[in-house]
């Protein structure tokens, strides 16, 4: 196939089953910042946009993206190089369609450039800034929800806070440039995967201008809009397999495309300060609390993932797809989910039976090839958020929590293999690894060292005698049968 390197004037080059946007990206205008262009953004924000960009009578609202690390150099030349579109594909079971998104049209790396995004945000054109900057980004104590004030990054910002290197300081140094200067805030929105996204980042940032500057403090507590949202698109990394599949089906080289999946949802509270684009057009739900929706997706979806992140990893499989083609996984990652139903509240438009069987559906999609060491890297954040709130829930209720007892047995023999029941290395990807697996080594048959790391576990959990006995009970299980034995003989009793 005829490759072409894509670029605005490349678009008409393309093939036609490609679309591509049919509106003017000369005169739009960047009402948006995001900081954090991962894939993530560039798979679900910026195709919302771009979806509204292409419907009539749409105001011209485009992004620029800002990059946060020097890492990000990689992301900012790529896109440079290709007049910032990229490739979009998304793929089903049986399905691959592409498009070129065009809803970005600039990007800035701050630490190369500090002043040059400072005076983005500050400029009087930035309504929103968005983020997708992972849970380090905001600088929180897994356990307590607290500011860590004293992390070395935060007291650097707070030393010298007109030259940031995070995005909190980058954020607040451009909202006092704008107080000063009379103009409105923008909105803050956290696009990332925590609860309440828009309280943490607002948390975040009132703390850390308690301390540089409470005048400041005052005006953001007042003026500046937060809102909270739940984000969905499994959206694993962009591997070469991924380039190479984007020129050889669709001729288009592309330094890096984006595979994710069919599906996409966004749910937002609709608590703007500056004005917001249109998107109820293109499908994102707007309500007054987004936090049911958030729990639904968190246990359900996320608490599935963890449900089969180590297992699979133990037993070997490297790719999800693989994981939910094995009928006894299969079958346990539903019974896992009917476990947690008690504790997944009711939503007047949604039917959980529905969104159950569509997680099984794109859990099993064999296309996307998302990556097991994903599901499983920092899982000491992960856990304490996605998988304990629904045991201690259930424990509270009386109700059976004995599959996601498993689960936290799991993750502990995790740290205790150094290999696969294959024979392959575990890949072990957490920030506290180190940590976890001293602790790991004390508790290969009493879990209790381990269940004592309160800033995972808290307080109540690890003094619940029946919780502990369960996951004793699963650690032992594991150890003794292996993966499938255990699975089946939890399928079994419960
Ligand atoms: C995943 C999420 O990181 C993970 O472990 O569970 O990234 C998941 O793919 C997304 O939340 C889907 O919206």
């Amino acid at each position: 196939m005829l490759m072409t390197k894509l670029s605005t004037v490349a678009l008409s080059k393309l093939s036609p089953k490609i679309r591509i946007p049919q509106y003017d990206r000369t005169n739009l205008r960047q009402h948006i910042v995001h900081l954090g262009v991962g894939g993530f953004h560039r798979a679900h924000q910026a195709v919302y946009l771009d979806d509204l960009l292409a419907l009539p009578d749409t105001e011209r609202w485009a992004e620029c993206g800002v990059g946060v690390l020097p890492a990000d150099a990689r992301m900012r030349d790529a896109l440079a190089s290709q007049d910032h579109l990229y490739t979009l594909v998304e793929r089903s079971a049986d399905t691959a369609t592409a498009r070129v998104i065009g809803s970005m049209t600039g990007f800035i790396l701050a630490p190369e450039a500090r002043e040059a995004a400072l005076e983005k945000l500050a400029a009087a054109d930035t309504r929103i800034v968005s983020l997708t900057i992972t849970e380090g980004g905001y600088f929180i104590d897994e356990a307590t929800g607290a500011f860590l004030e004293n992390h070395p990054d935060i007291q650097r910002d707070l030393l010298n806070p007109i030259a940031p290197i995070t995005s909190i300081g980058l954020i607040a140094e451009a909202l006092d440039r704008r107080r000063l200067r009379n103009l409105p805030p923008f909105t803050v929105m956290s696009c990332d995967n925590l609860q309440h996204n828009g309280h943490v980042i607002r948390k975040v940032l009132l703390g850390f201008t308690a301390l540089s500057n409470p005048t400041l403090r005052q005006w953001i507590a007042h003026h500046v809009a937060f809102p909270n949202c739940m984000v969905d698109r499994i959206t694993p990394a962009t591997t070469p397999a991924d380039i190479a599949f984007v020129s050889e089906n669709f001729g288009i080289d592309d330094a890096w495309p984006v595979v994710t999946e069919p599906f996409l949802q966004w749910v937002v509270e609709d608590t703007f300060s500056a004005g917001r684009p249109a998107w109820e057009r293109v499908g994102v739900q707007f309500t007054p609390d987004v936090a049911p929706y958030e729990i639904m997706k968190m246990r359900l979806l996320n608490g599935s993932h963890l449900a089969m992140a180590y297992l699979g990893a133990l037993h070997g499989y490297t790719r999800v797809h693989e994981i939910m083609q094995d009928p006894v996984f299969a079958r346990f990652i539903t019974a896992f989910m009917d476990q947690v139903t008690p504790v997944v509240p009711v939503i007047p438009d949604t039917s959980i039976p529905n969104y159950k069987r569509t997680l099984i559906e794109r859990f099993a999609n064999p296309t996307i090839n998302d990556q097991v060491t994903r599901i499983c890297s920092e899982g000491s954040a992960k856990i304490p958020k996605w998988l304990l709130p629904s045991i201690t829930e259930l424990l509270d209720a009386g109700a059976p929590m004995d599959l996601l007892a498993l689960v936290v047995a799991s993750w502990i023999f995790y740290f205790t293999r150094f290999t696969d029941e294959r024979g392959q290395p575990l890949d072990i990807i957490d920030a506290r690894a180190p940590e976890l697996t001293r602790l790991a080594s004390q508790s290969v048959t009493d879990p209790s060292p381990f269940l004592a790391l309160e800033s995972i576990f808290g307080a109540a959990l690890p003094a619940n005698l029946h919780f502990v006995q369960t996951v004793t009970d699963a650690l032992d299980q594991l150890s003794t049968t292996g993966v499938i034995a255990t699975l089946q003989h939890y399928l079994t009793i419960s």
